[in-house]
């Protein structure tokens, strides 16, 4: 009784005794203790102080930090008392700071803590016999270390994205089903095996790639994204820890959309359920992953459906004044037009960056003797950022050679079974993380080059994810930090998605052209099939050197109309590719009528050069009727302006949504009429 008085006084008396044991603090404080590296970094550094505090929890939070560290060096650091640690400490105030040059007993020291996890490093995540004996080591030192009541917990890392080029990934036999199997095994056993609770990051990922969010979960093949990846983890180990549902949870970070939030936050629920299979959480997924289909009851593909709206009108102003002659039309309408679809739908680009070089890689004969091929490396200022643009020139041709320009889906190398194409450096600049190589030649039939040089043309044409990788990131990698000042880390509400970024990637190439005296960089036609036929639109449509556009099935968000809500729709193409477009563009998910313009208005801004736009009949995804409206009110801006009909054209063919020979055909006949071949 004396003693505990004595205590209680001592304590009022001097603060300072109870700040030596990490300050006065609230009954529920938890204190947790990660052990781990960069993985750990991705866990538990941001979010989880936060989604705690949502709940009314004072959270304090230790990471002990080793780029790559594995449970063998963790054990032999703190054996040898090596003070070779980067200790970062969330408080109670959610503050982070960091101390270098720690030593394992002195993060142990620094709190009485509640909990302490483990992980073994991702590469051996899968291997049980790299945990032991290292395990149950540092089990005893850190045992040694802490209260009686501590507990102890795996943190099951997570596998790598298919397509990862963690260089660790052949162990799995680059299969990511092989590595989470491996991984969930690898845990479960230790887990068992020293009673430990268990932190189940791994399948709460996995859950997240049967989503319709898929394979956006990390930002470079293997490390977590910026905000849905490290969201969800971080919501599952509030879960793993609190044994609360974090379903419900009122935190979301920046960045962050609400449906991805919730949909994280499900994953992660399911995960601490069913720590070791995954669950599908069908939470309003408009995707069927059991058979790759999108859900028929989720997108409307019945014309009789269609809601009924109005078209705003392209010849009138946004403050309801009438464009009454072209010169107001090119002068006020069109600026006008075109910034709306910057700010409201792509996002601002940059223009030309100040430093950009080229150099030729490598010029030769190809296709037997009737073209001649160069391939170009534009290389940018900053971040090491390049990308290698591929040319074929028709080999007799005498002059400046009229092209055409269209990004690549899957890299310059599968356009032909030209071996001389080169690869990229996988993965070539900063980490884009995932990468493929793809054999020779697959996409050949989207590019009938033969035919374009024998008709007396040119193609130029470069891999979209060289410029930036199709998928989300979190606008981590590719060219769009290219533009962030000091201390942004994610692009402003109205700079530039990806499809922003690959067109502003085709102007660059454009720059290239200019100097490059076999081509005329005065007819130059855009063109892109499907995600990349709204990118040339979008090319063609801010930077006017493109002297024609050619849209090729480029459906939502490209020539198709978006209040007809028919096949894709905002709400999808939002959800399936968040990276594409810019932040404000997400205000308009089921609010089509909202939207101050329509894409009937973004075909018109090509006008007066040509444009072609073309559907394909089986491909109600792009709404090959939308389209075709969306053309003709675009046709009508040409005729207001006095234009030519033959400026534009349309064609709908039998099949699926593809590029296929005969839609080139009609290309190349359209730019004879225009090229004046
Ligand atoms: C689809 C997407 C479309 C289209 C297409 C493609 O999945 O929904 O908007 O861009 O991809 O690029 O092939």
């Amino acid at each position: 009784m004396r003693k505990s008085l004595l205590l209680a006084a001592l304590i009022l008396l001097f603060p300072t005794v109870l700040e030596a044991y990490g300050g006065p603090s609230r009954p529920d404080t938890l204190r947790v203790l990660a052990i781990g590296n960069s993985f750990s970094v991705d866990a538990v550094d941001q979010n989880l102080h936060e989604i705690a505090a949502a709940d009314g929890h004072v959270l304090i939070i230790g990471n002990m930090v080793i780029g790559g560290c594995f449970l063998e060096k963790h054990w032999r650091l703190a054996a040898g008392d090596s003070a070779r640690y980067s200790y970062h400490k969330t408080g109670p105030d959610g503050v982070l700071v960091k101390r270098p040059q720690t030593s394992m007993s002195w993060a142990l020291a620094d709190e009485k803590w509640d909990v302490v996890t483990f992980h073994q490093s991702s590469g051996l995540s899968g291997q049980a016999e790299s945990y032991e004996p290292y395990l149950t080591e540092l089990l005893r030192y850190v045992k040694a270390r802490t209260p009686r009541r501590c507990r102890m917990m795996m943190h099951q890392t997570w596998a790598y994205a298919e397509g990862s080029t963690n260089h660790n990934f052949p162990t799995y036999g680059r299969s990511q089903e092989q590595m989470y199997e491996a991984l969930c095994q690898a845990y479960g056993t230790a887990a068992k095996r020293h009673r430990m609770g268990l932190i189940p990051s791994g399948t709460a990922v996995q859950n997240s790639r049967h989503t319709f969010n898929r394979e956006n979960v990390t930002r470079d093949g293997y490390h977590l994204h910026k905000w849905f990846g490290r969201y969800l983890v971080a919501c599952t180990w509030y879960e793993a820890l609190y044994g609360t549902s974090v379903v419900g949870n009122a935190y979301r970070p920046p960045h962050l959309d609400g449906r991805r939030a919730a949909i994280a936050r499900q994953c992660a629920h399911a995960a601490c359920r069913h720590p070791f299979t995954v669950t599908r959480v069908d939470f309003d997924n408009p995707f069927d992953t059991s058979n790759g289909n999108w859900k028929p009851d989720y997108i409307n593909t019945d014309p009789s459906k269609v809601p009924d709206y109005t078209l705003p009108d392209a010849l009138t102003m946004q403050d309801g004044r009438p464009v009454q002659t072209a010169a107001q039309w090119f002068g006020q309408r069109r600026p006008e037009l075109l910034e709306l679809f910057e700010t409201e739908m792509f996002g601002k680009a940059p223009g030309r960056l100040e430093g950009t070089k080229w150099e030729m890689l490598e010029e030769g004969p190809a296709l037997g003797g009737l073209a001649r091929r160069k391939q170009v490396r534009i290389i940018f200022p900053r971040r090491g950022c390049y990308f290698t643009v591929l040319i074929y020139l028709p080999a007799q041709a005498k002059g400046p050679i009229p092209v055409f320009m269209g990004l690549n889906f899957e890299g310059n190398a599968t356009v032909q079974p030209d071996p001389a194409i080169l690869y990229p450096d996988p993965w070539r600049s900063d980490g884009y993380g995932i990468y493929v190589e793809q054999p020779r030649g697959t996409q050949s039939s989207r590019w009938p080059v033969d035919e374009i040089v024998r008709r007396g043309y040119g193609l130029v044409t470069f891999h979209n994810a060289e410029i930036d990788p199709d998928f989300d990131d979190g606008f981590d990698n590719g060219v769009t930090p290219l533009i962030y000042r000091e201390g942004q880390n994610f692009p402003e509400p109205d700079q530039w998605g990806t499809l922003s970024a690959w067109a502003w990637g085709m102007s660059r190439v454009l720059d290239y052209l200019e100097e490059d005296p076999d081509v005329d960089a005065a007819r130059v036609a855009a063109i892109g099939h499907s995600r990349l036929g709204k990118t040339a639109l979008l090319a063609a449509a801010r930077d006017e050197r493109f002297a024609m556009a050619i849209s090729n099935d480029s459906g939502c968000g490209g020539a198709a109309l978006s209040r007809r809500r028919y096949g894709e729709t905002i709400r999808f193409i939002t959800g399936n590719f968040p990276h594409w477009f810019c932040g404000n563009f997400f205000q308009y998910v089921d609010h089509e009528d909202a939207l101050p313009f329509d894409q009937h208005e973004f075909l018109a801004l090509i006008a007066p050069r040509p444009l072609y736009v073309a559907s394909a009949e089986d491909d109600s995804w792009t709404d090959p009727v939308g389209e075709r409206l969306a053309f003709q009110g675009a046709q009508a801006v040409y005729d207001f302006l006095g234009l030519d009909r033959s400026l534009t054209e349309y064609h709908i063919r039998e099949g699926a949504h593809e590029l296929t020979r005969e839609d080139w055909l009609r290309y190349l006949d359209f730019a004879d009429k225009h090229f004046n071949r």
